[in-house]
């Protein structure tokens, strides 16, 4: 599907790839650069079909739309949490990226897949798998579990719904171009009984 990368000069490079099981996916995902760092969500609205789509349209919309001093994690998930009572519900991992730092805040509620790939395996920069707290937005919040990893350059950062087979990342080149590496994880391990949604973002702090 589509191809979106940032230019030369960005924070992260990354892009998605997705299928539905029928019409509408319930699936979708928010990448959002502000002044101090990223904010990336993948978000499964419960079952699939245009009630999951309206509950994880929402989710995204509230990420996205937040004033800048409110992108804290665990504001995000109060926010999203309160805003989906109304709806079917919905399972969300998230990252936040702070650039003056070189770090990663993470958490999740449901099964969405999160890994953090490391360009350099050394101590203190081990492969992490995100470790999501059971729960459903818009019914019932756990309390978050927020990690906070240091990254550096060419770091990948994966998020992929249950629709992906959960043990993907093992079998990914992480050198290679994000849309490559969604392509395969969704043509590879994609369950195809769900929707399926991949996000890949490669972390790019400005040399210096
Ligand atoms: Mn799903």
């Amino acid at each position: 599907m589509a191809a979106l990368s940032e230019p030369e000069g960005a924070l992260l490079e990354w892009a998605w790839a997705g299928a539905a099981l029928e019409g509408e996916s319930g699936d979708t995902f928010v990448v959002r650069i502000h002044a101090g760092g990223a904010v990336l969500a993948v978000i499964d609205g419960l079952g699939h079909g245009a009630h999951a789509a309206c509950a994880a349209r929402r989710a995204s919309a509230i990420v996205s739309a937040s004033p800048e001093r409110e992108l804290g994690v665990a504001e995000l998930f109060g926010r999203c949490h309160e805003g989906l009572v109304e709806t079917r519900g919905a399972v969300m991992s998230l990252a936040s990226y702070d650039h003056a730092s070189s770090s990663l805040k993470w958490a999740g509620v449901g099964n969405v897949e999160g890994v953090l790939l490391r360009a350099v395996v050394a101590p203190g920069f081990a492969d992490m798998e995100l470790a999501a707290r059971g729960g459903v937005l818009g019914f019932r919040m756990p309390e978050l579990r927020v990690s906070s990893l240091p990254v550096s350059r060419r770091d990948l950062l994966i998020l992929a719904t249950d629709g992906i087979r959960g043990e993907f990342w093992r079998e990914v080149n992480r050198h290679a171009a994000p849309q490559a590496i969604a392509d395969f994880v969704l043509s590879r391990f994609a369950r195809r009984d769900d929707d399926a949604l991949v996000l890949v973002a490669r972390y790019l702090e400005a040399a210096s």
